[in-house]
Order: C-alpha cells, then sequence, then structure tokens
C-alpha cells in the first residue's frame, strides 16, 4: 500500500501542476481524517483521494472518444464541457496504469466533480475532501469544514449549493446529477425545512 501511494505520489507530481499536486495531497489526507471520523476504509479513502484528479491534463487522447469507446455514455453537458469528464477519465488511468479495480475505489474517483444519486459512503467522503482540503483557502470554505465533521450529508448539499451558485454566476449548464445529488439529500430530510 505504502509503496502504491509512493509510484502514484510521483506520477500525479510529474503529471500535474504544483498546486494541483499540493491539492491532490490534501485531499488524501482530509479523505483519511473523514473516513476515521465515519468509519470507512482509511486504505480506500486515501488511494481515491491521492487520485481523484490525476485525470486534469490528460493529452493523449480525446477523452470524449476514449470514455465512449470503454461504453461510458457521455451526456450533453459533458460533451459541452469536457472538463467535467476528468474524474472519469482518472478512474480509468487508476484501473489501467495503477491496476486498481475496487469499484468503490473508481466511483469515488469518477463521480467526483458533480456528485451522483446513491453515492456511497466513499463517494461523499471524496466529494467533500475536494472541498475542504488544507490548501483551499476561501471565506465559504469554513462553514463547510465544520459540516463535514458534523454530518456528511448535510455537508454534501452546502457543498451542492456552493457549486451550483459557483457555475450559475458563470452562466454554464448544471450537470444533473449535481441536481439528482442534492435533491436526493434534502428529501432524505424527511420533512420540508
Ligand atoms: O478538479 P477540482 O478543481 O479540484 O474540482 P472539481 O473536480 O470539483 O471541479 C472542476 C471544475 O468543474 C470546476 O471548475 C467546476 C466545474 N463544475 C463542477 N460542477 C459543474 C461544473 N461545470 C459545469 N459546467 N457544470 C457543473 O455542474
Ligand atoms: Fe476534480
Ligand atoms: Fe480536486
Amino acid at each position: 500500500m505504502a509503496t502504491l501511494i509512493k509510484e502514484i505520489q510521483s506520477y500525479i507530481k510529474k503529471q500535474l501542476k504544483a498546486d494541483r499536486y499540493r491539492h491532490s495531497m490534501g485531499v488524501m489526507e482530509t479523505a483519511v481524517k473523514l473516513a476515521q471520523r465515519y468509519n470507512a476504509d482509511v486504505e480506500k479513502a486515501a488511494l481515491a483521494g491521492i487520485l481523484h484528479d490525476c485525470g486534469k491534463n490528460y493529452s493523449e487522447s480525446n477523452p470524449i472518444l476514449i470514455l465512449e469507446s470503454s461504453g461510458y455514455q457521455v451526456n450533453e453537458i459533458e460533451r459541452f464541457d469536457p472538463e467535467l469528464l476528468h474524474g472519469h477519465i482518472g478512474a480509468m488511468i487508476a484501473a489501467e496504469k495503477f491496476n486498481i479495480h475496487d469499484d468503490e475505489i473508481l466511483s469515488a474517483i469518477a463521480c467526483h466533480t458533480t456528485g451522483k444519486k446513491n453515492m456511497s459512503k466513499l463517494d461523499q467522503i471524496i466529494y467533500i475532501a475536494d472541498y475542504i482540503e488544507p490548501s483551499r483557502k476561501n471565506d465559504w470554505v469554513y462553514p463547510l469544514r465544520a459540516s463535514a465533521y458534523a454530518n456528511l450529508e448535510d455537508c454534501i448539499v452546502m457543498c451542492a449549493d456552493c457549486t451550483m451558485t459557483f457555475i450559475m454566476k458563470k452562466g454554464k449548464p448544471i450537470h444533473p446529477n449535481t441536481m439528482d445529488m442534492r435533491n436526493e439529500m434534502i428529501m432524505k430530510r424527511k420533512t420540508c425545512l
């Protein structure tokens, strides 16, 4: 495990810009803390955390074509904004380059940008760790950090609200998985606030 992490670390150090590398190490560290807090698998959290953005700067071939050839159905929003696909590319790299075939790890990497319905605990941990890791310094991160250690699902709703506000300000289309995830978590609270 330690050897695999070292191998991944040197790959992402070469592959990613310095601040993105620091961010990835921060997501790993935060994912481990959240896994400890919520009794999730710490090793899976570390692997998904360090790898979650390894699909950024992918230049070997067209991400849309390569994902389609692997059977993934690229939707119209992903086609319009292919940056949304870096998690899915990352999951492919994790499997092909690092021989990781654990579905929970691959899912957490794949869905970290948009979230999705029926997220596992690991999916939720990586989605949140991506938001709150130590190198994120914006004002909005402080309430999210507090919420992350109090209740994962409430924190997911807060993160989704931040993402949707940000995306709307930029005038970009909102991915349906973000809406589905947020709606599902809110309806789980049973009563409408
Ligand atoms: O990769 P990171 O920068 O660490 O964070 P991320 O994977 O959560 O987000 C990557 C980018 O994707 C970020 O600029 C925001 C954008 N994004 C997230 N959700 C949506 C989105 N873009 C569109 N168009 N629609 C979304 O729903
Ligand atoms: Fe990302
Ligand atoms: Fe990230």
